[in-house]
């Protein structure tokens, strides 16, 4: 069975979904973040980066959330998360890599700077200029899913769920997503799958849901 080191306030969320998606068992060990968990001596040995999310699938070990998320809809969903044109294939992994090095990039630094940096920290400029760059990247998503609703192969895949999993995180950066009509329901539908439902945390899912 596969382990899942995480926690339900983490990026373990895409995998966790991931997993639920494809129908794979898993265990999940709770992992804080900090000195007892992602920084302890045990942990460095699991992962060096002192991060989480790590899987243990058999004795294959792997961090990074966006490989792990697209190995398990290789593995264990090849027609469904996954795709099969070497096309497709090169759009999963563009929009993988543009949810984590564009989209989340400037959510978490408009998110440290509208709410989790100490007052006296926080920058009001850096601030607007992220969410600003926010705003950019919810207007190329919206162009992209306005034909189909979907980013690959016309259908809900790993790309969907990464790109959504990381707009979960959108309410700690100021940025409203009402803004986006389009973008607001990409979210929603995908966030009240019945595997999406299982992976979150209710208060995660609230603001999208309610
Ligand atoms: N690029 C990594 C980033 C992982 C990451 O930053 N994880 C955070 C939690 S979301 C963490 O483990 N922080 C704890 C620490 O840095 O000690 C990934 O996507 O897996």
């Amino acid at each position: 069975m596969i382990k899942l080191y995480g926690n339900p306030y983490s990026r373990a969320n895409r995998v966790r979904w991931t997993l639920e998606e494809a129908g794979v068992p898993y265990q999940e060990e709770n992992t804080e973040l900090g000195p007892e968990g992602t920084r302890s001596a045990r942990f460095l040995k699991i992962n060096p980066n002192g991060h989480i999310p790590v899987i243990d699938d058999d004795g294959f070990m792997l961090y990074e959330s966006v490989p792990i998320c697209l190995y398990v809809a290789r593995k264990h969903s090849p027609d469904g998360l996954h795709v099969k044109a070497v096309q497709d294939e090169a759009r999963l992994l563009q929009w993988s890599v543009w949810a984590m090095t564009e989209l989340e990039k400037h959510i978490e630094t408009a998110s440290l700077h509208v709410t989790w940096l100490p007052a006296a920290a926080r920058s009001a400029d850096k601030a607007a200029s992220e969410q600003a760059e926010v705003k950019r990247c919810l207007g190329i998503l919206g162009e992209a899913i306005k034909a189909d609703g979907h980013l690959v192969a016309g259908r809900f895949t790993a790309a969907d769920l990464i790109v959504t999993e990381v707009l979960t995180n959108l309410v700690h950066s100021g940025v409203n997503l009402g803004e986006f009509p389009e973008v607001n329901r990409y979210v929603q539908r995908h966030l009240s799958r019945p595997a999406a439902k299982k992976a979150f945390a209710g208060d995660i899912l609230k603001p999208f849901l309610a």
